[in-house]
């Protein structure tokens, strides 16, 4: 059946809009259009494309998730081999470095670049008259294997290129990671499902790389930085790396947001020390970081030793692993009863930081790592994830290690133990009779993503509890400064400046006070779709099951925890009180009444001195604009407060209107935000 020409062009039409979208929304994290929309375009391209199969392009985004399964993954012959780097532990390795790349140039002064090495996987991308049209995994640097449908399957690796102007051929080279909130959710996921918890994000991104159906990748938080080139024609190179990168950039794909050009060995281990320090907050992990000569000339002129550039060097981070002993296995009783089994550990550095406890996250995993009391382990340590016990050494088992069994009972409480049908996880059924439970919920309550009462920390918690001051969320409203003043380390200002955060916690937001409630499997994205959708707590209250499965996002297990959650009479209860101590919030407006700051992007960059980054985010999004990481060209304004990072700079580049604090506290006053 032949196409019609109007159905060729709207095929066409939305093909370039949802590639788009897929751009604001993976690559500049500034989606334009609600996902509902983005759904209803996807849904439009597949009815035609199945109407008319002739209408599927290589690049059509609907194949970024159809590609059938594969048998095994071919082998792929890089025509330019994948180098590996030679690793640099000191500062002594990196200016020996220096000095040999200097020596060989016979120059003085070296410009570098300076960026982020991720744990992830290499992979090799050929593009071929500006579409994708083979992905490799770097292998043994001379063969990989052919991971094209996997690496389709990554929304911000653009399946065409962007703009004008590239080889007819060329390939680009870069690490194929998962970030450390997408890892946390999937091991969150798998928990909850039975399925195999990864180490670390890169055994994750590896792991979903190398999935034999595609459908399984398109479905992990994937995500992609390009650091460099492999087929490329020299006659268009241009004359330095990071000018590549920003090409490559301009065509769409991705590259770090932390690159830097520095000058000299000084300026790279000053970058060191700076990315070092930020570690920690950068939203993936980076094993070190990575030094290379700019000017390709010279690149060409150091060559290589064996299979490592002699022009780039990896300077690594203190490494994130070490081992030590375990001498208990705890249980602990969560906010939502699951009992977990918690390593507890000899003390022990990993990277900068004493682990003296290691998550084993359920029985099965205590079982399939066979750990045992008396063990010596390897714990792990990455981003802020809770640490981790990765693997026993067998070899080092003293004979009396003992093994531990899943309890009948909850270690706190005494109530039975019990698990719900296909679910790994076991639970006390106490309830809120359980103190280990109400201290949980009441943590959670105060914490900074719920009702950020600022003061209120788990000791705190603990002395208020164990002196019998508060049994429930609300009463902690009722507390009174000679009250607090009476506990431990607690003196007459301290209780005061208590009393005064939680005077000041009770002016929130619908989501935010949803959150706090600790519904099961009500996170934050869930409370906000809720408060989005009902705007009112009251109607939210009486909705069904039935009502809350139409929204998109709630699923039937929410729903059925939602509408369990408001028949429970001590929760009307609470919620009463709550409101009656004078907790409140406005009512979400209509997202169709306009703001001043609609549609702009802010990033914040250094740290402010009269607010919060939380806070400073919360005043420009009550004015209607958005906070996102990364600075690129659509980035409206950038906030640079002390010890800015290389977004300052990436905003010089690209001539971003820059607010030092006090022009941001103008700025916000000038809308009646402060
Ligand atoms: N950031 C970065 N990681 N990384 C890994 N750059 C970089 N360069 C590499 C490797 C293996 O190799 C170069 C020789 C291209």
């Amino acid at each position: 059946m032949a196409v019609p020409e109007s159905i060729r062009k709207r095929a066409e039409e939305l093909r370039k809009e949802i590639e788009y979208h897929n751009y604001r929304y993976y690559v500049l994290d500034e989606p334009v259009i609600s996902d509902a929309e983005y759904d209803a375009l996807m849904a439009e391209l597949r009815r035609l494309e199945n109407q008319y199969p002739e209408l599927v392009t290589p690049d059509s985004p609907t194949q970024r998730i159809g590609a059938p399964p594969s048998q095994a993954f071919a082998p792929v012959r890089h025509e330019v081999p994948m180098l590996s780097l030679e690793n640099a532990f000191t500062d002594e390795d990196v200016l020996d470095f220096d000095r040999r790349v200097r020596e060989r140039l016979g120059v003085e002064h070296v410009e570098y670049t300076a960026e982020p090495k991720l744990d992830g996987l290499a992979v090799s991308i050929l593009y071929e008259h500006g579409y994708l049209s083979l992905a490799a995994t770097r292998g043994d640097g001379y063969t990989g294997e052919n991971v094209t449908a996997n690496v389709k399957t990554i929304r911000t690796i653009p399946l065409k290129l962007h703009g004008s102007g590239w080889p007819e051929r060329f390939e680009i080279r870069g690490e194929v990671f998962m970030p450390i909130e997408g890892f946390k959710q999937l091991n969150e996921w798998a928990l909850k499902h039975g399925e195999k918890i990864f180490a670390n994000p890169r055994n994750a991104a590896a792991g979903s790389l190398r999935q034999l159906d595609p459908k399984i990748t398109a479905r992990r938080p994937l995500d992609f930085f390009c650091y460099g080139h492999g087929i490329y024609p020299p006659e268009q190179l241009p004359k330095k790396h990071h000018l590549l990168l920003a090409q490559f950039q301009e065509w769409g794909i991705p590259i770090s947001p932390e690159l830097e050009v520095v000058q000299t060995v000084a300026g790279c281990l000053r970058y060191y020390r700076r990315l070092l320090e930020k570690r920690e907050s950068l939203p993936y992990e980076a094993d070190g970081v990575v030094y290379k000569v700019n000017r390709f000339d010279w690149q060409e002129q150091l060559g290589y030793i064996a299979r490592a550039p002699r022009w780039a060097i990896a300077h690594k981070f203190p490494a994130h692993e070490a081992t030590t002993v375990v001498e208990d296995i705890e249980v602990q009783v969560g906010r939502t009863g699951i009992l977990t089994p918690v390593a507890k550990l000899r003390p022990v550095q990993v990277g900068g930081v004493t682990v003296s406890s290691a998550t084993l996250h359920n029985f099965e995993e205590v079982k399939r790592k066979d750990v045992r009391v008396g063990d010596t382990v390897i714990v792990r340590r990455a981003g802020d994830v809770i640490p981790e016990v990765v693997k026993v050494i067998k070899e080092k088992r003293p004979l009396d290690a003992k093994p531990v069994e899943p309890p009948d009972h909850c270690p706190v409480c005494g109530a039975d133990v019990v698990s719900e049908p296909g679910e790994t996880l076991i639970r006390c059924s106490g309830g809120l009779f359980c103190p280990a439970q109400r201290k949980g919920s009441i943590k959670h309550f105060a914490s900074r993503r719920a009702m950020d009462i600022e003061g209120l920390g788990d000791k705190l918690i603990d002395q208020l509890l164990d002196k019998g001051l508060i049994k429930t969320v609300a009463d902690l409203y009722d507390l009174t400064v000679d009250q607090v003043a009476n506990l431990e380390r607690m003196g007459k200002k301290s209780a005061q400046n208590l009393i005064n955060a939680l005077e000041k916690s009770k002016n929130t937001t619908l989501a935010r006070f949803l959150y706090a409630l600790g519904i099961r499997e009500v996170g934050e994205v869930t409370a906000q779709i809720l408060a989005d959708h009902f705007r009112s707590l009251e109607k939210l209250m009486s909705a069904t099951e039935e009502d809350l499965e139409s929204i998109p996002g709630i699923g039937p297990i929410v729903a059925k925890h939602i509408v369990t959650f408001f028949r429970q009479p001590h929760n009307i209860e609470i919620i009463q009180r709550l409101k009656k101590a004078g907790v409140h919030w406005k009512e979400p407006e209509e997202a169709t009444s306009p703001k001043p700051l609609d549609g702009k992007t802010f990033v914040f960059t250094g740290t402010l001195s009269s607010m919060t980054r939380d806070e400073a985010k919360k005043h420009i999004e009550a004015l209607g604009a958005r906070a996102t990481n990364t600075v690129s060209k659509n980035t409206d304004y950038v906030v640079v407060g002390e010890n800015p990072g290389s977004k300052f700079h990436k905003a010089q580049q690209l001539d971003i209107t820059i607010l030092d604090e006090q022009q941001f506290l103008d700025f916000l006053q000038q809308f009646g935000a402060i």
